[in-house]
């Protein structure tokens, strides 16, 4: 029997909603402070995803404040496919209109302008009934119904159910199948208590009766290696089976555990049981859907011979037209200083989610006359960076209100390699139980912490770093690591930049 292996989009790629049109399916991710905005992914099979772009790939559609704070910007988006039009409508709340819809053709765009929708919430969704009414829900759960031309509100909003009581009723979704309206749910925040949960009703107005077990899925208090599973997406085959698309989270190392990575996109089967939809615990192997269209790995370097920057390239809250260039020196990302430092916005970074825990990433830049690098950033508070400048290659660290140079050394002038090397710390011994044992005996740092990130420049290491002062837990918020270029003082080229998840076990059938 064939298997996939979660998740299917690895790194900082949460709240994901997918549809489906015909045997393709497309689905988003929440972005944030990131720019541009809401990844768009296809796939054939639901396993193996593709970025065919970013729906709000201009100012116009993401305007992101300098005052916007890490983790603000773009929640949770819905992606849904009606009458021959995609919509996606999201929220950026860092702008006071609230929730927007745009609208497309095609999937890679163009995407419209906005058409914006006020109404209070996050994590708005739509539906449309057989009078062709469109119905938008909200976290709450609450329903009003729109004109999604003009983002009139015609009726509500108005609550349409309770939830079971966790904490934080979100991410409603609405289907029609078989007769009914089912509402799924999110509850208990985003963190280790996240569920999902299920009621239905003959009408989208209600009123909805709860599922007979719910949640329908969670982890909570789980020694699973997938935690946090919520957020969730359902999505029906060509075949009839069922499918829930989800976000979870891999938290590694010593408690409480530390997520590096964000919250990632999975993928678990969904059986019909007495009209109910039932969803097994989230593995990282489930046997495989029918349809299996794999895709060729992705290329590990970038050599900036394209005309635009790939699509996993995101930039801090804007990326202002004359900060970069792929044509002022052919075959290069030529990147121009637009502030001072790393630590405040307002800075020129080009960089993509770390999307494996164990990985090497290279870049070779000319720096002259600049200072540029390679940063692994949470938010402003939170990076590591080495960097280029002077003739010296140096490593500084920002956890917090805490900046130091941890290391530095001469280099020759001229280009030069930067290499960051992300790996997971080795496990506990076995031996180690408890917390006090951990404590008294021989434990490393390596041991605690979920990975360690080592530093070089042409190959000579500068030093090597504890990874967890770079995650959720410690940093705070609802995104992951990114790691990229940057320039902070005149411009540098870079020549390529390669990217190398080596966690990955080659996807193989099995007997
Ligand atoms: C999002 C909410 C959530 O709006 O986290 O996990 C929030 N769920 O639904 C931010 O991603």
């Amino acid at each position: 029997m064939r298997t996939y292996r979660n998740p299917v989009i690895g790194g900082f790629h949460p709240d994901p909603s997918v549809c489906r049109v015909g045997e393709d399916y497309y689905l988003v991710c929440s972005s944030f402070e990131y720019f541009p905005g809401v990844p768009i992914f296809h796939s054939r099979d639901l396993v193996h995803w593709r970025q065919i772009g970013n729906v709000l790939d201009r100012p116009s559609q993401l305007h992101l404040p300098p005052g916007t704070l890490a983790s603000g910007g773009i929640f949770a988006p819905t992606i849904r496919h009606h009458d021959g039009l995609f919509y996606m409508i999201t929220t950026n709340v860092s702008d006071d209109r609230g929730h927007f819809l745009v609208t497309a053709e095609r999937p890679e765009g163009p995407w419209s302008d906005p058409v914006w929708i006020d109404l209070p919430r996050v994590d708005p969704s739509l539906a449309w009934d057989e009078e062709g009414h469109c119905w938008l829900t909200t976290s709450g759960p609450r329903l009003a119904r729109i004109d999604p031309a003009s983002g009139e509100v015609l009726e509500g909003p108005v609550d349409i159910w309770a939830g079971t009581g966790g904490k934080y009723p979100e991410a409603p979704h609405l289907f029609q199948t078989g007769g009914w309206w089912y509402l799924l749910l999110s509850e208990g925040g985003t963190e280790r208590g996240h569920a999902v949960s299920i009621a239905r009703a003959r009408s989208p107005r209600g009123p909805f009766e709860p599922g007979p077990v719910n949640p329908i899925l969670t982890h909570r208090g789980t020694s699973r290696p997938i935690q946090s599973t919520g957020h969730a997406d359902l999505v029906c085959a060509p075949d009839g089976t069922w499918w829930m698309i989800l976000l979870g989270a891999r938290p590694r190392g010593y408690s409480p555990e530390f997520q590096v990575l964000g919250r990632e996109t999975f993928l678990v089967p969904v059986e019909w049981v007495d009209g109910w939809p039932v969803v097994g615990p989230v593995e990282e192997r489930h046997p495989a859907p029918a349809a299996w269209h794999p895709l060729p790995p992705p290329p590990v370097r970038d050599d900036f011979d394209a005309p635009v920057p790939a699509p996993c390239w995101i930039s801090v809250r804007c990326r202002p037209d004359d900060s970069w260039s792929l044509t002022e020196r052919p075959g290069r990302l030529t990147l121009h200083a637009t502030g001072p430092t790393l630590d405040r916005p307002g800075h020129t970074f080009f960089g993509r989610r770390q999307q494996h825990h164990d990985c090497r990433v290279s870049a070779r830049l000319d720096p002259d006359p600049g200072r540029a690098g390679l940063s692994v950033r949470l938010d402003e508070a939170h990076h590591y960076d080495i960097e280029v400048s002077g003739g010296e290659v140096s490593l500084i660290a920002r956890i917090g209100p805490l900046r130091q140079v941890v290391a530095r050394r001469p280099v020759a002038p001229g280009p030069l390699t930067l290499t960051v090397h992300c790996r997971t710390a080795d496990p506990l011994p076995p031996s180690v139980t408890s917390a006090a044992e951990a404590g008294a005996g021989p434990v490393g740092v390596g041991a605690r912490g979920p990975d360690t990130i080592a530093f070089s420049a042409d190959g000579v290491l500068l030093a090597e770093l504890d990874g967890r002062y770079l995650s959720t837990e410690v940093a705070t918020g609802f995104t992951g690591r990114v790691i990229g270029m940057y320039v902070t003082e005149g411009s540098a080229a870079f020549d390529w930049f390669d990217y190398e998840g080596t966690d990955d076990e080659p996807v193989v059938p099995v007997a």
